[in-house]
């Protein structure tokens, strides 16, 4: 399995790690082909390189569009060196093999995020470089494919440990590398395209991550992992700074991107705070300032905001941090921290810090992915924000101003937790939430409870829940629900609407005094 190396073909925009790499190879007797620009390097260097046009036949024309588009170089990366046919074709045509290929692409995210024109971006599609790299990947048996700077001590080390050759193993994992990188710049342009031209639906377009990070294991320890990018750019968990702290697992990912999904529905408001476990908020608040929204969202659940995830709607300050330390907490992420703030982290070593440049936009569009089996659902992002005007009364008794803010704060909320959801809202922070129940009235008790329990623990006279407004993320089929609601104090729901039933459920709010109102659009979310 081993194949020894003669003759390389590199061309890579990435020059980086470029001359020490071209340097060993020559030390080693291999013949290096190369490309305009890479050449013209390797040479100004002193090194002995041939042109490609010189092994085409072709000058590179048309503005370097047709470079190494050519039977002298697809065969001589295609060819199968133990098949007699191959073989003769090879000597009939007077091409020479290739046994490494070292290609990097045109830049072309890089080109599209520096807001580069049209024509700019479609030049920066490369053509000849992915035809290449698929190429010596599918004849991985015999040639070895770079496409990282990462990866060229690692073929040195190969190359010495083998006398010049590569093993089958190197380069089988070159060869999938490589795959996965076509993949996803062919992703990258389709998703460019999609946006230079509208097209919002899911239907036309299609998807791959890049690999971003291994993890070190899964949802449990006995499944592997990984860690993908979307190519979204989307400021979040993927874009965030890590200061302190281990590397973060696959569920720290999972729930601090829920974290920071939630607390980005208040951007440009007050100062605020939510905690997150499970993918599920136990404590969302706003305050007069940042450390007091977080006391504020402790307060909701104490028992299960140990261990959570805090994210917030600014930059973590000092007063914010101490708050923070007093109590086990796996991640915080914001849109930045001051330097006072990451000095009082810095003592908590398990503690992981991650700061973005901003908040990610809860209005933005973006696809949603969830599996099946043989399959992928997606879907477009529950970009959906209510204002004001969407919202119907419709009980005897209208909202307070008070209510209706405390409302709208829920309603928020509601978005992100797992249905069935129900949130209870007063001053601006939940104090009861029943997420990923199976009925609705479960969850309108079990958040009541935990209010209750949460009164104990603090020594209040009464559970928050009294004088508190309800939010529901699907319409109560029934007027048991409401109830309860009713029953554990609040005074105003907020819900879509639309059940066989809301006549009940109206009459029953009327009954208990109740004001209602109705979104007209639900926030499902499992
Ligand atoms: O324009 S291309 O798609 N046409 C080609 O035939 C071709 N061959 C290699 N781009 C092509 N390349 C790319 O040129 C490589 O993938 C690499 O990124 C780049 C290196 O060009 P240079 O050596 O001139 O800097």
């Amino acid at each position: 399995n081993l194949v020894p190396i003669g003759r390389a073909l590199i061309s890579v925009s990435d020059k980086s790690g470029l001359l020490d790499l071209a340097r060993a190879l020559a030390a080693r007797g291999v013949e290096l082909i190369s490309t305009g620009g890479t050449s013209g390097m390797l040479r100004t260097a002193g090194l002995t390189v041939r042109d490609v046009a010189e092994v085409t036949g072709f000058p590179e024309m048309m503005d370097g569009r047709v470079k190494t588009l050519h039977p002298n170089v697809h065969g001589a990366l295609l060819a199968l060196r133990d098949d007699d046919e191959h073989l003769l074709a090879m000597a009939a045509h007077g091409i020479e093999p290739i046994d490494l290929l070292i290609v990097n692409l045109y830049p072309f995210e890089e080109t599209v995020a520096k807001g580069a024109d049209h024509a700019t971006c479609i030049e920066n599609i490369d053509i000849g470089g992915p035809a290449m790299i698929r190429a010596a990947s599918k004849n991985h048996k015999f040639v070895t494919v770079l496409t990282d700077p990462a990866d060229y001590q690692g073929l040195l080390d190969q190359l010495a440990a083998h006398d010049g050759a590569t093993t089958m193993a190197f380069r089988q994992k070159m060869a999938l590398a490589a795959y996965g990188k076509t993949a996803a710049y062919d992703t990258a342009v389709s998703n460019w395209l999609a946006g230079e031209i509208a097209e919002k639906t899911p239907r036309h377009r299609s998807f791959a991550g890049k690999l971003a990070q291994g993890l070190r294991y899964g949802e449990n320890p006995h499944q592997g992992a990984a860690f993908y990018t979307d190519g979204s750019k989307r400021e979040g968990v993927a874009t965030a700074k890590q200061w302190q702290g281990k590397e973060l697992s696959y569920n720290n990912i999972n729930d601090t991107d829920a974290a920071f999904e939630l607390v980005a529905e208040f951007a440009g408001d007050a100062p605020a705070c939510a905690i997150i476990k499970h993918a599920n908020p136990c404590g969302v608040a706003v305050g007069t300032t940042l450390a007091e929204a977080y006391l504020r969202a402790y307060d909701c659940d104490r028992t299960s905001a140990f261990g959570g995830i805090v994210a917030l709607n600014q930059p973590l300050d000092a007063a914010t941090a101490e708050k923070i330390v007093e109590i086990f907490t796996e991640v915080v992420i914001a849109p930045g921290a001051s330097d006072e703030a990451r000095a009082i982290f810095a003592a908590k070593k398990n503690l992981r810090l991650l700061t973005t440049a901003g908040l990610p936009d809860a209005r933005s569009q973006g696809l949603a992915f969830k599996q099946v089996a043989g399959g992928f659902l997606v879907q477009d992002r529950d970009a959906g924000v209510l204002s004001t005007r969407d919202l119907r009364v419709v009980t005897k008794r209208a909202p307070t101003d008070a209510e209706m803010a405390d409302m709208l704060f829920a309603w928020k909320v509601a978005k992100h937790v797992k249905s069935n959801a129900i949130i209870y809202v007063k001053n601006g922070a939940t104090v009861g939430v029943g997420a990923g129940q199976m009925s609705r009235i479960d969850s309108t008790r079990i958040a009541a409870r935990k209010s209750q329990d949460m009164a104990e623990a603090l020594g209040l006279p009464a559970p928050l829940t009294q004088g508190s407004v309800v939010a529901s993320d699907a319409f109560f089929p029934f007027a048991d629900g409401l109830v309860a609601a009713a029953e554990a104090g609040a005074t105003a729901i907020i819900q879509p609407g639309g059940s066989m039933r809301d006549d009940e459920v109206i009459a029953a709010a009327d009954a208990a005094g109740l004001a209602m109102v109705f979104t007209g659009m639900r926030h499902f979310r499992h």
